[in-house]
């Protein structure tokens, strides 16, 4: 089993390039920062394939990944509905800009109700998944590129704390304390500037 995680491990890290934000270091750095008890979701997208592949589960039910019908939009519901159930725990949720785009208002439900989930969105003003498709068939990217949104400022409107990184030191510094987010700290956004390169290396 070691050997098949530390295979799977190297190859999760092709294309993985140093002075850029890759998608594989948001997730390790958020698997770092989160403690063992805590509960992660994913929307659906190519963040969705790099999260699943690597996140170690330590308790049951602390991984909440929709598969199959995989639809989108699950990722900040899902979230949500864990903290409640389980306010002693923390809640992080890793999410495509896309699917974020679709779900983002359920953050004024989450402050409302004062419940503290951390959101980290992979901002790659693309639905890459299929925008990679697209590129595998040859066709050039359509209706995939999304314009990207400043979404500190989205959610500090929505009474949420709100913070934007490009790198995976800002990455490190904003979830730093994620074990500590109780029932009084606002629920948090974090806008993580991703460069997609990596994932025609994996897809
Ligand atoms: C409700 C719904 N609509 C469409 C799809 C098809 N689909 C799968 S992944 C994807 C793009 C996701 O984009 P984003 O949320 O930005 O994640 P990324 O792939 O960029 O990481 C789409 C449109 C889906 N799975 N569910
Ligand atoms: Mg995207």
């Amino acid at each position: 089993m070691a050997a098949h995680r530390a295979r799977l491990r190297a190859a999760w890290q092709a294309g993985r390039a140093d002075g850029r934000l890759n998608p594989c270091d948001v997730v390790a750095i958020a698997r770092e920062a989160a403690p063992p008890d805590a509960i992660m979701t994913t929307d659906v997208g190519s963040h969705k394939i790099m999260a699943g592949q690597v996140w170690q589960a330590r308790e049951p039910r602390s991984v909440l990944i929709p598969n199959g019908l995989s639809a989108m939009g699950f990722g900040v519901p899902a979230a949500i509905a864990a903290k409640l159930i389980r306010p002693d725990q923390p809640v992080i949720a890793l999410v495509g800009d896309g699917g974020f785009a679709m779900t983002a208002t359920e953050m004024r439900v989450a402050s409302a109700l004062g419940v503290p989930v951390t959101v980290v969105v992979f901002a790659d003003n693309s639905l890459n998944r299929i925008e990679l498709r697209q590129q595998a068939m040859g066709y050039p990217p359509t209706s995939t590129r999304i314009p990207g949104t400043d979404l500190a400022a989205m959610a500090e409107a929505m009474d949420c704390d709100g913070v934007r990184v490009q790198d995976a030191a800002g990455l490190e510094k904003a979830l730093a304390g994620l074990g500590d987010r109780s029932a009084g700290s606002r629920p948090l956004v974090i806008e993580a500037r991703v460069d997609p390169a990596q994932y025609e290396v994996q897809f």
